[in-house]
């Protein structure tokens, strides 16, 4: 397995509205990013990636971007941001950016200019198509309810937006939209910049002729029409030939309808295009036939199933990306863990599992120190594009409210959107003026400053697993076998290299359990566990007990 500095990183992802707010109006900026950066450094991890801090008029926070080149000046601008890239690299710290390059913003100069006329120069940059039958030209859904396609009065014609109709879809096919994107790829990498997150890659190339979707579930037209276009390895190939492979950076491709058949030739070394795509296959366990709105209960096995396939799938010639939460995702501990009775022990459990399996870890901003789902008394409180115009259709369809209510409290991505939770001082320490989106009341009880006081923290248990795994390139490198034979509580693998073996056995219950080791011996000895008092027996755990156990 070839070395590089990615695989080894450990990346913790910030969603700046939502971190540190040093100018007082209620949004997160970038000086406080700068401000926290001792505090980033002192966790452990080796980059940040920083969700889209363009010029943008927010529809949908950032990922609709009106200027590539323009630092939003809400973030404090491209000084804000060259004081954080310079600070970032004296502390040995790498910045990964995010592109959003399926679709821009509608007030992009390209998009003014398109929807002028049909023979603009910039008319091809994006999807035009006449109606059909006096509607849209298919049956197309969006991402965040209702059609994907928007009419336009002015050359009456309907454009293509995937998601919200101030993000139109940018049309790939056309040569000077792929050395547009490329050229801003080369502008932030000549800048200093890192990496890249690219948002939705795995829709970028779009089904010939457009034909209507013959799935009731969106899930499937995600993945049978919208996703893996014909064209896509041919436009990350070029992308990886004009401009990636100029420099020592790291890709990590995001993607619905990402799954095993077609996930690992994204990052197959061999082809060059992507080091790394996060895959969703865990995160929509939980997800019925409706999709998010739509929640069923979690399978455990399923979601090791999911860990072990996709080691299997990488192992040769890829390299996987292990999260459990990001800014789209309700909280970790509320989704795997259990965020009341055992909110300590599950965080840390779910850390350990984070920091050692095979794959670069990302851990999402907050739950280092365990921040859970925020439960709203009402709608009222919710800003997230998604979740309203989900509230909207479910009020039109006549549904059930109180019911899809307590759904929203659940999967709602404003959950993970909440202010970071810094101290006990009015907003959690995160803005003296008014968030932009209302503080988890929690922050009283789960907050840094009480955990940096607190040696047995879910913060330092962090700092703990992170030097853990640093110190042991065998949790990074090393080979990965799923050995708990489908135990319905216990998570339990091992990780070996020709010097060492770990054993690492993880209860996700209330109740304790044991660990029935058919063919394996118990010649290991604890090394770590989130627990302070452990039984003498390394196979026996307690709720939510984590051990990590190391061959004598
Ligand atoms: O958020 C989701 C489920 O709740 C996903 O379906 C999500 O829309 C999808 O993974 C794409 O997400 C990315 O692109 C979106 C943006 O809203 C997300 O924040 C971003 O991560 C459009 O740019």
């Amino acid at each position: 397995m070839k070395k590089k500095w990615w695989k080894e990183s450990v990346v913790y992802q910030i969603y700046p509205r939502s971190f540190n707010d040093t100018s007082g109006n209620g949004l997160g900026d970038l000086y406080g990013v700068i401000e926290k950066l001792d505090y980033i450094k002192s966790l452990g991890v080796d980059v940040i990636w920083l969700c889209p801090i363009y010029q943008s008029p927010n529809d949908d926070n950032g990922y609709d971007i009106s200027d590539y080149r323009k630092i939003s000046d809400d973030f404090g601008g491209q000084a804000a941001f060259d004081v954080l890239l310079e600070q970032m690299h004296q502390k040995g710290l790498k910045l990964v950016m995010d592109l959003v390059a399926n679709h821009s913003s509608d007030e992009h100069l390209w998009f003014q200019e398109s929807k002028k006329s049909k023979d603009n120069p910039y008319r091809d940059y994006y999807i035009w198509k006449d109606g059909k039958n006096d509607g849209p030209p298919n049956n197309w859904g969006s991402f965040f309810s209702g059609s994907a396609w928007q009419f336009d009065e002015t050359t009456d014609q309907y454009y293509l937006h995937y998601f919200t109709k101030k993000q139109p879809d940018l049309n790939w096919e056309n040569p000077k939209v792929r050395k547009e994107i490329f050229d801003i790829i080369d502008f932030w990498f000549k800048k200093g910049v890192d990496g890249f997150r690219m948002d939705v890659i795995s829709v970028i190339s779009k089904p010939p002729g457009f034909p209507d979707t013959a799935y009731d579930s969106f899930q499937d037209t995600i993945m049978k029409d919208y996703a893996n276009g014909p064209r896509i390895h041919e436009f990350l190939k070029e992308m990886n030939r004009e401009v990636l492979s100029k420099y020592d950076i790291m890709t990590v491709g995001e993607g619905p309808g990402i799954d095993l058949e077609n996930g690992p030739r994204y990052v197959d070394e061999r082809s060059e295009e992507l080091d790394m795509v996060f895959h969703f296959d865990h995160m929509f366990i939980d997800c019925g036939p409706g999709g998010k709105y739509d929640p069923i209960p979690f399978g455990l096995n399923q979601f090791k199933q999911v860990f072990t396939n996709w080691d299997n799938a990488l192992k040769s010639h890829g390299w996987g990306s292990i999260f459990l939460g990001n800014h789209d995702f309700s909280r970790m501990v509320s989704r795997f863990g259990n965020d009341t009775t055992y909110h300590s022990e599950s965080c840390k459990l779910l850390a350990t599992l984070l920091l050692t399996l095979r794959g670069t870890v990302y851990i999402y901003q907050g739950d280092e120190i365990g921040m859970t789902n925020v439960a709203y008394p009402d709608i009222s409180h919710h800003n997230d594009v998604e979740t309203l115009n989900a509230w909207k259709e479910a009020e039109q369809k006549g549904q059930d409210m109180e019911q899809f209510f307590k759904i929203v409290q659940q999967q709602s991505r404003d959950n993970a959107r909440t202010p970071v939770q810094w101290d006990t001082t009015k907003n959690a320490g995160f803005s003296d003026g008014k968030p932009w989106l209302t503080t988890n009341p929690n922050y009283t009880t789960i907050n840094v400053a009480s955990q940096e006081k607190d040696q047995n923290s879910i913060l330092n248990y962090y700092r703990d697993m992170i030097a853990i795994r640093k110190a042991n390139p065998t949790l990074v490198y090393g080979d990965y076998e799923c050995v708990d034979r489908g135990h319905d509580s216990i998570y339990a693998y091992r990780r070996w290299d020709d010097d060492i073996e770990f054993l690492i056995l993880h209860n996700l219950s209330d109740t304790s359990q044991t660990f029935e080791a058919a063919g394996i011996a118990d010649d290991f000895q604890l090394m770590k566990s989130n627990l302070e008092k452990n039984t003498s027996e390394n196979f026996k755990l307690d709720a939510w007990q984590t051990k990590i156990l190391i061959k004598k």
